[in-house]
């Protein structure tokens, strides 16, 4: 599955339970969803393991992979396509040796340090973020703007996608800014339309 960062999804289960989780991300990839990536910060792991396999087999045929935010026993056990961890999320060496060299895996990084002492090798892309200030995640680091992500992406050895308070308006400038696509969550999930929202952001 080649990886294509284009337009990349986060769920969150608020802001997509007005539709319901299953069907918005079913509307988001019928609007063009590149990615699909199951973020909960608190759902126990037997409830997200039967959620990411109704998700997983729901995408099937699609070409959308589904990634899993932060929980490798739900990556592994529910035959996910690969998993997203943060700085904190625990080591990258660890989950590649769990997952297998096939899977996707990407890290979320806010600076330059960071990039340093990547291990890039073991990963397939980074998200950058937040370009902006947004409510979808407590305790973000300092928004990057434009300019910070043109500089991250600049340095960026791995396809990047940018997140953080993005919108179809914003396609033009991160791909200015250099990075592979958008990651949004509010932008499609928190719409009375999630497949229009998605079909609004604009397609290379
Ligand atoms: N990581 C950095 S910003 C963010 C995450 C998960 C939330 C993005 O949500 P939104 O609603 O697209 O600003
Ligand atoms: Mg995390």
């Amino acid at each position: 599955m080649r990886l294509d960062l284009s337009l990349y999804l986060v769920t969150d289960p608020e802001l997509c339970a007005a539709h319901g989780l299953e069907a918005t991300v079913l509307a988001a990839v019928r609007g063009g969803v590149s990615v699909v990536q199951l973020r909960d910060k608190h759902a126990p792991d037997a409830e997200l393991i039967p959620l990411a396999r109704r998700l997983k087999a729901a995408l099937a045929g699609s070409g959308v992979p589904l990634i899993i935010n932060d929980r490798l026993e739900v990556a592994l056990a529910s035959g996910a396509d690969g998993l997203h961890i943060g700085q904190d999320d625990g080591e990258v060496a660890e989950a590649r040796a769990a997952l297998g060299p096939e899977a996707i895996l990407g890290l979320s990084v806010q600076t330059r340090a960071q990039l340093a002492r990547l291990e890039a090798g073991r990963l397939d892309y980074l998200g950058l973020g937040p370009v902006f200030a947004t409510p979808s995640k407590r305790d973000h680091a300092e928004p990057l703007g434009f300019e910070g992500l043109a500089e991250l992406a600049a340095a960026s050895p791995l396809p990047t996608v940018a997140i953080g308070g993005l919108k179809a308006e914003h396609v033009e400038p991160v791909r200015q800014a250099g990075a592979d696509g958008l990651a949004v969550i509010s932008a499609i999930c928190g719409t009375p339309d999630p497949e229009a929202a998605a079909r609004a952001f604009p397609r290379r």
